[in-house]
């Protein structure tokens, strides 16, 4: 099964370059066609430096009605306060968290939450599970607590995941969390909790339902279209219910929107944005909700993002600033290779705390958020593994939070000891360092006119030897070469040319 998970996207996007061929040869002719209605096409650049210059160019963009609606970033309140969260957590609970990736002595290779579409188990058995499904030990009070103690400033819940069905009391599916021994709502409990800890709340919803007679993989005849039609009325329903039943919500991660029936539906998914945004204003919605005129994903024909963030980065991380386009994204990341819901086999690598932390600093660095996931077993606690991990994490970041917290960004060349982040609203940059040289010195090269003046340990304040170089580069020396975990430093800069007179110090 791992095998059909790791091709399953493959083989998708084959089909989708296939498509995304056929619609550039539409493209193109439309382009030809339309060259004299349509508009000066204005492309953005991105440099180091993070500046976008918006440079004018010949080449005509697609005309598209429902392609993006904005280019370049969000910039209200919401966005911004998204925009400085840094570090995340996804919590994947379902039915799927009772079997635990296993079944009749069976262990299902897969990601744990798919296991319904392993063949070796009935699907009447897997819908059955409901009746089994009584999350006795579940704490929404210890889950934030444990958020909180880790140092999150956002959570994702899945309220409904591919299986369809609904850990909320959806009055517009039977398939929900009122007809389990539990009974009780569990969404409601987990937002409030998490809110009152002062952690925002998005709520993860699969558009694909596996549960729903309507849902449609594609729409090949009337009569698919008419079914899907009324799955569309039910998937807005349940949104709109879920944000009237949740007004703390702050945005929906949605997934499930990659088969042809969805990419069909670009009219229906724009309207909903709005719809929800309209609903519930300030509401943040990653790029895995829509899709263009022709099926494109994330960005639209023209290659302009079509959501708030960019939300592909799924179990990896961009390369380098120039891959993110200069969009906001995060990077949803498991503790395991792959599988997000509650495995009892556990099986390959587990990322260590300091692992997950390096991926932080480089998602930070290059202005993403990072969020990490938990599946909490199905008697509704966390394996003592995951709660070390939250453990260690919040233990670094109590240190070491000033580097992380409203940072993004810096723009310096990057050093191979670690990752440079930038708070956004005093210039301070930080130095998180995980490969200690072996000379026990780290080199730093400012931006072109940045001096450096001071540079402290972010644990106890210390102040460190500047050794000038050529130039404006130094190296900042440290007096023992081995440190047990990833540290910060903290560098005062000016960057405005002018040297301070701390520059020619020697050490
Ligand atoms: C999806 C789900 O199928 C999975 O169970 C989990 O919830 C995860 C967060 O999201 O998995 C995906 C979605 C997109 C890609 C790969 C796996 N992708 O774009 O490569």
């Amino acid at each position: 099964m791992i095998h059909k998970i790791i091709t399953g996207p493959k083989i998708r996007g084959i089909k989708a370059r296939a498509q995304f061929a056929a619609a550039a040869v539409t493209v193109l002719c439309l382009s030809l066609v339309l060259t004299v209605l349509s508009p000066t096409n204005l492309q953005a650049q991105w440099g180091e430096g993070g500046k976008k210059t918006e440079i004018k160019n010949d080449k005509k963009e697609v005309p598209l009605k429902h392609g993006a609606h904005r280019i370049g970033k969000r910039t209200d309140p919401e966005m911004d306060r998204w925009r400085d969260y840094g570090l995340g957590e996804f919590i994947h609970f379902g039915l799927y968290s009772i079997l635990g990736g296993d079944y009749n002595g069976m262990h299902y290779n897969g990601a744990s939450e798919w296991i319904r579409s392993w063949n070796k188990l009935p699907h009447d058995v897997y819908d059955n599970l409901y009746k089994k499904f009584d999350p006795k030990d579940f704490d929404p009070e210890a889950w934030a607590n444990m958020a909180r103690q880790m140092g999150v400033k956002y959570v994702t819940i899945t309220t409904k995941h591919h299986d369809g069905f609904c850990l909320w009391p959806s009055k517009y599916s039977d398939f929900n969390i009122t007809k389990t021994p539990y009974k009780k709502d569990m969404i409601g409990p987990m937002v409030r909790a998490f809110d009152k800890a002062g952690i925002d709340v998005y709520l993860y919803f699969s558009v694909m339902d596996w549960h729903q007679k309507d849902w449609r993989y594609d729409l090949k005849t009337a009569a698919d279209t008419v079914a899907f039609n009324r799955f569309k009325t039910f998937t807005k329903n349940q949104l709109a219910e879920l944000l009237t039943l949740y007004p703390q919500t702050k945005g929906f991660w949605f997934d499930g929107t990659w088969d042809n029936s969805w990419k069909k539906s670009g009219a229906f998914s724009d309207s909903l944005d709005q719809y929800l945004k309209k609903l519930h204003p300030g509401l943040i919605i990653g790029s895995r909700l829509r899709a263009d005129d022709y099926g494109n994903r994330h960005f639209d024909a023209n290659g302009h993002l079509m959501g708030d963030y960019e939300q592909g980065w799924e179990r990896k991380i961009p390369k380098d600033y120039a891959a993110t386009r200069g969009n906001d994204w995060d990077c949803v990341m498991t503790i395991p290779e792959n599988g997000w819901g509650y495995a009892k086999t556990w099986l390959g690598h587990w990322k260590t705390p300091y692992e997950l932390i390096e991926m932080l600093a480089k998602c930070v660095s290059l202005d993403g958020n990072f969020v990490v996931n938990f599946g909490p077993k199905g008697d509704g606690t966390f394996r003592k593994k995951e709660l070390q991990t939250a453990q260690q994490i919040g233990d670094w970041m109590q240190v070491n939070h000033e580097a992380i917290y409203g940072a993004g960004y810096a723009g310096w060349e990057k050093q191979d000891w670690g990752y440079y982040t930038k708070n956004r609203k005093d210039g301070k940059i930080y130095m998180i360092v995980f490969n200690m040289p072996i000379n026990g010195a780290l080199k730093v090269v400012p931006g072109k006119k940045g001096h450096i003046k001071n540079a402290y340990l972010l644990q106890d304040h210390k102040n460190l030897k500047i050794e000038k170089l050529d130039g404006n580069a130094v190296f900042i020396h440290l007096e023992q070469k081995l440190q047990p975990q990833p540290f910060v430093i903290v560098v005062e800069a000016t960057m405005d040319g002018k040297a301070l007179d701390t520059e020619n110090k020697h050490v």
